[in-house]
Formats: structure tokens, C-alpha cells, sequence
């Protein structure tokens, strides 16, 4: 049985030049009076302000491809599907943005032709491009061995994922069979966490403004139609799909009571969310929790559902620890939630990733 990890990041040495490069988000600070200091990647606005530790500590496991390597096989993982990290080339002016997005595309490829069978990637566009040069590079990716489909945050091209100006790059990548890996990056505004939220560091952006962001774009891809207009879209969500397992039949039910919906016709022929779970959007296990991962196995199906590690974000806190907590919590959780049914761990832990990414050597 393949262990696949379908949800790990890296930045390529291409990304991290211009990460180098740069003094406004994003960025990497590197402090060369103080080597023993560390470098520090500061990617969200909160941590651009926050005095003295401004940034997080960034090592060589978000760039070198042994340190992933290594990782893989402490934890027994047999593939990755690499994905470039957020924020991504969301923030690249729009000149740049083709030409920068092929060299970061192609520097994962030679990564993953480096070390044929283990690594495979979801390539990443460049949002900010025009669209013709954006459905370029979706045609581009299609030609590139390791290769699997794209990476993607919620805003899309700067207003979101229900935005018809995307329509020819679904049409694209619909045509091409190519998945769209939705991740969150943006959060929620501030301040919906309150007055009080810094002494709880990451907890309330990454716990649950990660997640509710992933819910609020896939719903508003849902209410604007773009499964019915792309019928054979597929999108792998990040984190178990934020809440949207848990959420769907609330959203139905608010769907089914709007009177607005209603009068615009738009409650006729519609498929619902149910119908897009298990049809449209696959979902990753990287949700920490037996009760998190029975929920995504109930709205998708166990043969949607797929093991990530979210490496290297959330690495363990003390030195010495070898076995990564993230990795053990996820797939823990999926063992306990298949309840002894060993086919059905194997294909979350690997066959299903084999199958549906077309990972097969
Ligand atoms: O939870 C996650 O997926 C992440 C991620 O990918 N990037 C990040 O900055 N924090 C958490
Ligand atoms: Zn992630």
C-alpha cells in the first residue's frame, strides 16, 4: 500500500530568491549581523506588525528537496504532490506574473524529476496575468510529466471564486481533467476574533479562519453556479474542506428558504451541495480528529478522501522530537475512522490519491 501525502508545501528555490529579494509581504528577513537569528518569513499582514519576532522562523524544510525527502521517510510516506505555498503568485504584478509562474513551475518539475516516483506537483498560475497568459500556463502544465492539476487560494483573480471573469480558466481546466487544489490563505478579517485575540497567537486565524475562509469560497463557487456551468470540475479542498461537510445541510436549508434565490429563478435545476460533495470536491484528511474525518467521509465518501501533512507548517515545538504530531494525529485519525475496514484506510492513506491523481509509475 502507497502512503501518498496530498497536502505538502514547499517553496522552490525560484520562490525563495524572490522571497529574498523582497521587503514588503512576502518576504524572507534574514539578519546577517546575527546568523544564529534565523531567517524569518513574514507572509501575513498580522505578522508584518507584530515588533520584535516579526515573521515566523523559516528553516531549510520549506525549500530543500532533501528535507522533504528526509521527512518522507521518517514517516514512511512513499509520494508527495508538492504544492507551492501561499500566498502563492497572488501578489505579482501582472507583467511578471506568466514569466515568474513558468520558472516556479518548472523548478518543481525538475525537483520532481530529480527523484522520479516520489514526487509529483500541483503547478501554480499566475493570477494576476491576463487570462489568455493564465490559460496558458494551465496548457503549459498539462505538458509537464509530474505535474497533476493547480494549486489555488480563495480570491481567484481579487474577488473571489464566484467570479465569471474565471469561467475560461474552469473551462480550461475542466478540459484538461486538471484538479484544482483549493487551499486558504487570507483568513478572516481581524476583527471577528476580538480584542483579545494576539495573546492566543495562531490559534483563532489558523484553527478557524482558515477553515471558514475554504467554506466561503466554495459555497459562493456553489450559489454562482460554477458546478452547473462546469459540471466535471474537480477541486480537492484543503483541511477536510473547512466546515463544509459539517455546514452543508445548513447551506442547503438557507438556500431553500431564500425568497430572493427564489424570484430570480435561481432554485430551479440547480445541484446541490450533496450532489457537488460527491461528485465535484475531493477532500484531504488533514483535519487532526476521528469526528472531523468521519464528517468528511459521510458528505464525500471514503474513495474522495486523501492523507496530507500540511509539511512544514506545524512542525513540532520541541527539539528532538522526530515523529511530526500533525502527521501522527492525521493518520491516526484515519485508522479509527475506517474502524478495521483496511481497504478503506489503504485508500485514504495512498490508492485513493493513486487513482484519482494518476500517480501510477
Ligand atoms: O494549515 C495550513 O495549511 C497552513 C499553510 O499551508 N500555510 C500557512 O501559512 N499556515 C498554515
Ligand atoms: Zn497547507
Amino acid at each position: 500500500m502507497p502512503v501518498v501525502d496530498v497536502h505538502t508545501h514547499m517553496y522552490p528555490p525560484v520562490y525563495m530568491d524572490l522571497l529574498r529579494s523582497r521587503q514588503q509581504i512576502p518576504y524572507v528577513r534574514s539578519f546577517p549581523d546575527d546568523p544564529a537569528a534565523g531567517d524569518r518569513l513574514v507572509i501575513l499582514p498580522a505578522e508584518d506588525t507584530a515588533s520584535t519576532s516579526r515573521g515566523r522562523p523559516i528553516g531549510s524544510e520549506y525549500y530543500d528537496v532533501n528535507e522533504k525527502l528526509s521527512f518522507m521517510s521518517k514517516h514512511n510516506i512513499d509520494i508527495s504532490v508538492l504544492s507551492l505555498a501561499n500566498p502563492w503568485l497572488d501578489w505579482l504584478p501582472p507583467d511578471s506574473a506568466a514569466e515568474t509562474a513558468r520558472k516556479v513551475n518548472d523548478d518543481v518539475e525538475r525537483m520532481c524529476s530529480e527523484h522520479e516516483g516520489k514526487l509529483f506537483a500541483f503547478g501554480t498560475l499566475p493570477l494576476s496575468a491576463p487570462a489568455d497568459e493564465i490559460v496558458a500556463e494551465i496548457d503549459r502544465l498539462v505538458t509537464l510529466p509530474h505535474h497533476r492539476g493547480i494549486v489555488m487560494g480563495t480570491s481567484g483573480l481579487g474577488s473571489g471564486l464566484d467570479d465569471p471573469e474565471l469561467d475560461p480558466l474552469y473551462a480550461s481546466l475542466e478540459k484538461h481533467e486538471q484538479m484544482i487544489f483549493l487551499h486558504p490563505h487570507y483568513g478572516m478579517p481581524t476583527s471577528v476574533y476580538g480584542p483579545r485575540a494576539n495573546d492566543y497567537g495562531h490559534v483563532l486565524p489558523l484553527a478557524l479562519g482558515f477553515p471558514l475562509e475554504t467554506t466561503v469560497a466554495v459555497t459562493r463557487m456553489l450559489l454562482s453556479g460554477v458546478w452547473d456551468r462546469f459540471p466535471n470540475l474537480k477541486v480537492l479542498l484543503a483541511h477536510s474542506g473547512g466546515t463544509l461537510p459539517f455546514l452543508a445541510g445548513r447551506i442547503e436549508s438557507c438556500i431553500a428558504h431564500d425568497a430572493h434565490l427564489k424570484k430570480e429563478g435561481k432554485l430551479r435545476a440547480r445541484r446541490d451541495v450533496w450532489d457537488i460533495l460527491k461528485k465535484n470536491i475531493y477532500l484531504d484528511a488533514v483535519i487532526y480528529s476521528e469526528v472531523g474525518l468521519k464528517a468528511a467521509i459521510d458528505a464525500s465518501g471514503a474513495d474522495r478522501l486523501m492523507f496530507g501533512t500540511d509539511h512544514p507548517f506545524f512542525p513540532p515545538l520541541d527539539e528532538g522530537e522526530d515523529e511530526w504530531l500533525s502527521v501522527k494525529s492525521n493518520s491516526a485519525a484515519v485508522h479509527t475512522a475506517s474502524s478495521g475496514d483496511s481497504k478503506m484506510a489503504s485508500a485514504v492513506m495512498g490508492d485513493n490519491a493513486v487513482r484519482v491523481l494518476r500517480l501510477h509509475s
